[in-house]
């Protein structure tokens, strides 16, 4: 395999400290560098090895022991499966009473808000059908075996327990859709009898419609109470066999997504006044559709103005989303906590995405500004993840967030405060996908423009001085302008970028190994391959940017012959050496943070076990390791693809077998 040099600016390197540590999920002692105080990875000055151990501060005795030394492996206790979402492949959007979610109410409004390529199909834009999981449960259970997943992380629909939304339980009964939760005994006990373990997510973006209607959503702070009883009832019903829990899956891409980038992500909410456009024309490959003024009247807080209902998007939507979705998450945690976990025996966290941020470089940086993009990645990534996974851990938000905010930053009651601290202790879920390179933001001029005043402090403000993308710029269309970050894949906002699972574990695990328990899970990663709406073949750009600056390897470019060709399913969508080389680089990243940074890392779900709904780019864009035709395929048959099998080569050989 050819080695990849892991160039240590780019991993924020601060000088190397080697000490011993105990290995995180078993009883070796495991030599490392040890993570820098500073939340960036520590390790040597100089180039380090993917392949082999980091080196070149480790003596010439040690370089020859770990040269001979086995390659280190994950324990046998690794948690090890693949993620799927309740909308994206249960389908049976209104068999047996389920409720809509904003995803249905949303997409059948708003038909070309979705990406399809046969828009005479209804069902492509939505998750009507999607792979009729619902139906066909055990045939993905055949492929999680073909894998070797000893765990399967899945969601559960909110609106197929409860299709109001609001759970209550009176003289000892609750209101449940009795069908509904038969559906999900049926899941954990077929999974439980084919030995995989099942990791379960209360929400993945599919808030019941009709808390939406009543009072806005996660833009209310109903919506919180309403979560944590909805949450009892899974655990009451669930937790007997259910033993990990994820409250919520990336608030950030659900609050952001969904109340601000729009129309992306239902209930297509967006920023400003963005003029509506009505549902009409529904033919043709593109994405106009429109920003939605449905919703309820809603209160931020308690005693907040009443926004009016069926009101335009409004400044700070996401910000008040994610406000309500976090105190949300800690309440159901409190409610586990409290009521059930003593006897069950289960742990509970919330999962996390955002991108590792780089320091940029280029033949140009000078020390000192490679230092001060090292602050800048560091405070990039407590906007991008700090300011979701600080308030489950430590109970509040990021220093660095609320100062550049003001006073548009929510703030957390004393009591909210106190649910929060440590309600993600018990592990923390993080789904990594790509990297982010970082700098000090400069003007026309090329002067570096200075961090806000406190006046200044505001949402429009915060981030002013700061920027931080995988590409070096974006054309209209959100078109990536390389040098790139890694690969293009086949998603507009996701490169292939290996190191970025180490860096972001080793950020993530520094600042919070005080508190974790039961260190950090990837909840999710994996890939599109480049296909026909997004790829670049042969990046010049980026092959000469890595070139000046002395890291060729780093380009990862690659030619035609590995975009999907839609015209033949048995050549690179079945065979997708791309997605195989992206799972070979995140997994060899993920080894070396565990046996070489020490990071306690106990699982690994790949994303995603099919092919299915990716949301507002439909069925266009799989992230599957099993193929689905959704057009033309009644049967919706699973037809494993090579990375399937290759997961299942990676977990033999790198996972110690009981
Ligand atoms: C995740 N980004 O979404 C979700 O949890 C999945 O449901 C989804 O299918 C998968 O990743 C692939 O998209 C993300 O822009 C969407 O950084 C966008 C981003 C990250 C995660």
């Amino acid at each position: 395999m050819k080695s990849l040099t892991i160039f240590t600016t780019l991993l924020a390197v601060t000088a190397a400290k080697k000490c011993i540590v105990k290995a995180p999920a078993d009883d070796v002692t495991t030599d490392v560098n040890a993570p820098a105080a500073d939340g960036n990875i520590a390790s040597d000055d100089e180039a380090a090895n993917v392949d082999e151990p980091i080196a070149d501060d480790i003596d010439s005795a040690d370089e020859k022991s770990d040269a001979e030394a086995p390659k280190g492996k994950l324990p046998a206790s690794f948690k090890w499966g693949a993620a799927t979402a309740a909308y994206q492949v249960e389908g049976a959007w209104d068999t047996d009473g389920r409720g809509e979610s904003v995803w249905d109410y949303f997409t059948h409004l708003y038909p070309k808000n979705v990406e399809s390529g046969d828009r005479t199909n209804p069902d492509s834009t939505n998750g009507n059908v999607a792979c009729d999981s619902y139906h066909k449960f055990d045939e993905d259970v055949k492929m999680m075996k073909i894998m070797k997943a000893n765990h399967y992380r899945f969601s559960i629909s909110w609106s197929r327990l409860f299709p109001d939304g609001v759970a209550k339980k009176v003289n000892g009964k609750w209101n449940v859709n009795e069908k509904g939760a038969e559906y999900y005994d049926m899941m954990i006990d077929t999974l439980i009898e084919n030995d995989i373990t099942p990791l379960a997510t209360l929400y993945h973006w599919d808030l019941p419609y009709a808390l939406h209607e009543k009072y806005g959503g996660w833009l209310d702070y109903r919506s919180q109470d309403d979560f944590a009883k909805y949450a009892e009832f899974c655990f009451e019903r669930f937790g007997d066999r259910v033993k990990g829990w994820i409250t919520i899956n990336e608030p950030w891409v659900n609050c952001v997504g969904g109340y601000k980038n729009g129309p992306g992500k239902a209930p297509y909410r967006c920023t400003g006044e963005a003029p509506r456009k009505l549902q009409n024309d529904t033919t043709g490959l593109d994405l106009e559709g429109g920003c939605s003024y449905e919703i309820g009247p809603s209160q931020y807080y308690k005693g907040a103005e009443v926004l009016p209902a069926d009101r335009a998007p409004q400044r700070l939507e996401e910000v008040w989303c994610s406000h309500n979705i976090l105190i949300a998450h800690a309440k159901a945690v409190n409610v586990y906590r409290k009521k059930f976990q003593k006897k069950q025996k289960g742990l509970i966290g919330i999962t996390v995405d955002g991108e590792a941020q780089i320091p940029w470089e280029d033949e140009n940086t000078t020390p000192e500004e490679l230092e001060n993009n090292k602050k800048y990645a560091n405070l990039a990534a407590e906007f991008r993840i700090g300011w979701y996974s600080d308030p489950p851990m430590t109970g509040d938000y990021p220093e660095s967030v609320k100062q550049r905010m003001g006073k548009d930053m929510p703030v957390f009651t004393a009591e909210e405060k106190k649910l929060l601290k440590g309600s993600s202790s018990d592990f923390l879920g993080w789904n990594t996908y790509t990297a982010h390179w970082a700098e000090q933001a400069k003007d026309e001029d090329g002067k570096l423009i200075e961090p806000p005043t406190e006046e200044e402090a505001s949402y429009e403000n915060s981030k002013k001085d700061m920027w931080d993308d995988n590409c070096r710029g974006r054309a209209p269309g959100w078109v990536c302008i390389p040098p790139t970050l890694g690969s293009q894949a086949g998603s507009s906002w996701n490169t292939k970028y290996g190191p970025t699972i180490r860096v972001g574990l080793n950020w993530l695990y520094n600042r919070y190994k005080s508190i974790l328990k039961n260190g950090i899970i990837i909840t999710e990663n994996g890939c599109a391959q480049p296909n026909y709406k997004v790829s670049r073949a042969n990046d010049q750009v980026t092959i000469d940017y890595f070139k000046s600056i002395g890291k060729e390897e780093y380009a990862d470019a690659y030619d035609e012959s590995i975009i999907e060709d839609e015209s033949n399913i048995e050549g690179t969508i079945l065979h997708d050496t791309y997605r195989i080389d992206w799972y070979k680089q995140y997994l060899e990243n993920l080894r070396l943070a565990y046996v070489e940074d020490g990071v306690d890392v106990r699982g690994y779900m790949a994303w995603s076990l099919i092919d299915n709904f990716e949301w507002e780019n439909g069925y266009e864009t799989r992230f599957g390791m099993t193929y689905i035709d959704f057009y033309n395929d009644k049967e919706l048959t699973r037809i494993p693809k090579d990375s399937l099998t290759y997961l299942a080569e990676w977990f033999t050989e790198n996972v110690e077998q009981e």
